[in-house]
């Protein structure tokens, strides 16, 4: 078997180690481990596809999509969390907000930047899972430069490229992080590609959770739509707050957003009619290149969704989506290790054949 469809990744992303996600106030393992990518990377190899190292970027596309202030935050916010003691004194061993500046709490006051890093570790992250250690920000921003370098071959004509993104990217917002992700890794591949030419880009996200981040970002543009299938958030499903059918963008962007949410224990046949409506919506857009979310873990034997889809499933929407235009793909969520490679391999061989 040679899965023609290069692989993209950085030995980097590796190094993001959340050991605990604190969830209901309780901390439990962590469920975005580094073996994730190394699963993925050892499937895909086997199956034959070119592995190739992502290519350095500098931060202008990062800087456009996200707020400068999350960059910087990010990338600092655990040295000082670590020169302020909390790992040695109090045993802290990575960044975990414990207090949120709402617009409730702030009740029309400015938004201080408190000199504490412990109050300051609520600033941009909305919720408790997503946790910030010693090696995070290596893995990051390599996870953006592999979704830059396959936004390059894309833009440079290959039909297909697959970025190994770890961690994911799809529930950052312009400003905030959370839900296992730090960086809109789509996101920053989508704007990649407007800046290279393209008029029309369409976002196509099958994780198994509404891509809020990726939403938002794009809420306003229609050079950039948006489209999802994942598990009803009014169902009590992550991300809980976003991912309703009437979220149809707005401004400019009205029309340019939807959502199709399921409901838990849709199968293959739920799932793929989802994706077809999606595929259809897209198509008549008549886009110039596609970015695919390709979260695994709408998979049956994922722990963190309810949706049953299959291998084959995976493989027919693989065939589907990349039948639409040249896509590239970036890896989300997914967190069964031992059928997470079969699974990648499914994905993107059913968006192999789709090619003549
Ligand atoms: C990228 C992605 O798929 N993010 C989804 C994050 C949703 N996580 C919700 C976690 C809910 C509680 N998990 C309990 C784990 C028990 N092992
Ligand atoms: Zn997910």
């Amino acid at each position: 078997m040679s899965l023609p469809v290069p692989v993209v990744w950085s030995t980097d992303c590796l190094r993001h180690e959340p050991v605990d996600e604190v969830w209901l106030g309780v901390p439990g393992p962590g469920t975005e481990v580094p073996d994730r990518a190394l699963v993925l990377r050892a499937a895909l190899e086997a199956a034959g596809a070119p592995v190739l190292d992502a290519r350095p970027h500098d931060d202008t596309i990062l800087r456009t999509v996200h707020d400068p202030r999350l960059v910087d935050h990010l990338a600092g916010i655990w040295a000082e969390w670590d020169q302020a003691g909390l790992p040695a004194d109090y045993g802290r061993n990575r960044v975990v907000p414990y207090l949120f500046p709402t617009e409730g709490l702030l009740a029309g006051l400015p938004l201080r930047v408190p000199p504490a890093v412990h109050a300051r570790a609520g600033l941009f992250c909305y919720d408790t899972m997503t946790l910030v250690g010693p090696g995070s920000w290596a893995a990051i921003r390599g996870a953006v430069d592999a979704a830059l370098t396959a936004a390059d071959l894309v833009s440079s004509g290959a039909r297909l490229a697959y970025a190994l993104c770890r961690p994911p990217g799809h529930h950052v917002t312009r400003g905030a992080y959370g839900g296992s992700c730090y960086l809109n890794n789509a996101a920053v591949a989508a704007e990649a590609l407007r800046a290279a030419g393209p008029a029309q880009v369409a976002v196509l996200d099958i994780d198994a959770h509404h891509g809020n981040g990726t939403q938002m970002i794009f809420y306003e543009r229609p050079d950039v739509w948006y489209g999802s299938v994942h598990v009803d958030p009014g169902a009590g499903w992550f991300p809980h707050y976003a991912g309703y059918p009437d979220e149809r963008g707005r401004g400019p962007g009205d029309g340019f957003n939807r959502n199709l949410p399921l409901a838990p224990g849709t199968g293959d046949d739920g799932w793929l009619a989802a994706v077809d409506l999606l595929c259809a919506e897209a198509r008549e857009l008549r886009p110039d290149v596609l970015v695919v979310s390709l979260g695994l873990d709408a998979a049956a034997e994922d722990p963190e969704s309810p949706l049953q889809v299959t291998a084959a499933g995976y493989r027919e929407a693989g065939r589907r989506i990349a039948a639409l235009a040249p896509a590239v793909f970036i890896q989300e969520g997914g967190y069964h290790l031992p059928t997470l490679g079969p699974l990648a391999v499914a994905a993107l061989d059913g968006a192999a054949a789709a090619i003549p």
